[in-house]
């Protein structure tokens, strides 16, 4: 019979630490103050980088799903096991309101330990406490069975308390499940941009945008703008922090002549801009596919920077996200930039930085810093997350031509067509050179119309009648005249480099 109750318990703790863990997500999202928080955040600090690369590279999603998991049961056990000792000790005093006084005061406890006073650690709190003190029976119904349903049944009895364990737990799952229905809702975030946040100006961009690009057979090709769900996405975190703009701001610390803060209503009523800004990460191979390109709406941040007169002996600056991640880089790069709260005349996604992610021009994706929150300005220069895991990000793009599947398509009268984008940053593409015979002879592609972005990509394409297999070779030349690295190299450390080579025909 011990082991009966005792197994009772651990099954009701589970269920408390489940309860806890959705009743702090319940009140607040995926922010800084969900128990689960500090423990991904703990897992993906702790992860070396090789293995956060591979997961990011061959896992995708999931990837992320592994390390939530990971750090879903860390918390789960933890609460689980407030929650048993509560059991416990109402079992000890015979009195349910001690347990789940105990249970509540413990998991409020632990919650604070992990994320501070606030209303995450009472949704936890409270949510253990009620499945603890809803669940936990007098061991002695146990043997008596005299649930008053059942008490002519002592078996019914055992069944009585089973069904109603069952129960607690079932409704802590229903919970659960409500809980992440009812948050994914509120969490899509594409809406239009309000007249407020300028949309027209960022639907005369992209209509700009569409008429420079160079007309190909392939559909399933990227014109020159990418679309927002197939724009490429690479983050250190398994989940989007949740930030409301309301509640966003940006903090200028570290060596200033003056501190500021910015909040998101100050941001949106500063001059607007709608730039085209091409991303690629250095931790793609040669022919990955993470580079895209958005018209993002925003307003430069050189006027800002000014503001607060920066002081600093390196000339630098570290960058953080709501997300925990940080990257250091000069401030003559970070006064070019660009804070964006629109993009392709929408909201930010969160996926992509909601409400305000900075994009430096010309630089590797990894200083283009999501949900940022604050700029601290530095006397020394100091490792941001990916440089501490060995990767050298912090600078400008390399070169690239891309032919990806999708660009390579058979015409109706037999010739292919090849087509693709190029990017050189701000060096801008000046010219996308083709060979069909394995680099012997060169041909140039046809382009798209240059734009006065100081940082977007460029489209190509180019037809030839194969006749055979051929072996295609794609090269770019930057607006500096100097043509794309053909000496192969893989992504690690600073980006891969070589020309893109592909059988065709
Ligand atoms: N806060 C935050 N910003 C971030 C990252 C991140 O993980 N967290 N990833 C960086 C990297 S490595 C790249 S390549 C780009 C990708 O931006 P995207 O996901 O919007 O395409 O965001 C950068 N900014
Ligand atoms: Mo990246």
């Amino acid at each position: 019979m011990i082991d009966v109750t005792e197994r009772r318990d651990a099954l009701l703790a589970a269920a408390a630490g489940g309860a806890a863990v959705t009743g702090s997500y319940l009140v607040t999202g995926w922010t800084l103050s969900f128990v689960v928080r500090p423990v991904d955040q703990t897992i993906v600090n702790l992860t070396p980088g090789p293995v956060v690369r591979f997961a990011i590279e061959s896992l995708g999603d999931a990837g992320h799903l592994i390390h939530i998991a990971m750090a879903l049961s860390v918390v789960v056990g933890l609460f689980g096991a407030v929650a048993f000792a509560g059991l416990r000790l109402a079992a000890r005093t015979g009195r349910r309101a001690t347990g789940a006084a105990a249970a509540g005061v413990g998991s409020w406890l632990l919650a604070a330990a992990l994320i501070g006073v606030s209303t995450g650690a009472l949704g936890a709190a409270l949510s253990a406490a009620a499945v603890v003190g809803i669940g936990w029976l007098p061991p002695e119904r146990d043997r008596t069975g005299d649930d008053s349903a059942d008490a002519d049944d002592s078996i019914g009895g055992v069944d009585a308390v089973r069904r109603r364990t069952l129960g607690i737990v079932a409704g802590t799952l229903g919970f659960v499940a409500a809980t992440v229905v009812g948050r994914r809702s509120v969490a899509t975030g594409d809406e239009t941009l309000s007249d407020a946040r300028r949309s027209e100006g960022a639907a005369a961009r992209l209509r700009e945008l569409e008429s420079a690009s160079v007309a190909v057979e392939s559909d399933g090709l990227n014109g020159m703008v990418s679309r927002i769900d197939e724009f490429y996405n690479v983050d250190i975190a398994e989940f989007d922090p949740e930030v409301a703009a309301a509640e966003w701001s940006l903090t200028f610390t570290g060596e200033t002549g003056s501190e500021r803060t910015v909040t998101f209503d100050e941001l949106v009523d500063r001059p607007v801009e709608h730039r085209a800004v091409t991303l690629r990460c250095v931790g793609e191979d040669l022919n990955g596919p993470k580079l895209d390109n958005a018209v993002w709406t925003g307003t430069p941040i050189r006027p800002l920077l000014k503001s607060v007169d920066p002081q600093g002996d390196c000339n630098c600056a570290m960058l953080r996200g709501e997300d925990g991640y940080y990257v250091q880089f000069p401030i003559d790069a970070l006064a070019e930039g660009f804070l964006a709260w629109g993009m392709n005349g929408k909201e930010l996604p969160a996926s992509h930085g909601h409400p305000v992610r900075v994009l430096i021009p010309g630089h590797w994706g990894e200083t283009n810093v999501k949900w940022l929150s604050e700029i601290e300005l530095l006397n020394v220069e100091d490792d941001g997350y990916w440089e501490e895991r060995g990767w050298e990000g912090t600078g400008e793009v390399k070169t690239v031509a891309k032919l990806w599947d999708e660009g390579i398509t058979e015409l109706s009268d037999g010739r292919i067509e090849l087509a693709g984008h190029a990017y050189a940053g701000t060096r801008g593409v000046e010219r996308v050179e083709v060979s069909t015979d394995g680099g012997d002879s060169w041909t140039d592609a046809d382009l798209s119309d240059p734009l006065p972005d100081a940082d977007v990509w460029r489209q190509w394409r180019h037809v030839f009648d194969p006749d055979g297999e051929r072996e295609v070779v794609v090269r770019a030349v930057d607006g500096e005249g100097d043509r794309q690295i053909r000496e192969e190299s893989g992504s690690v450390p600073s980006g891969a480099s070589g020309w893109v080579r592909r059988t065709v025909g």
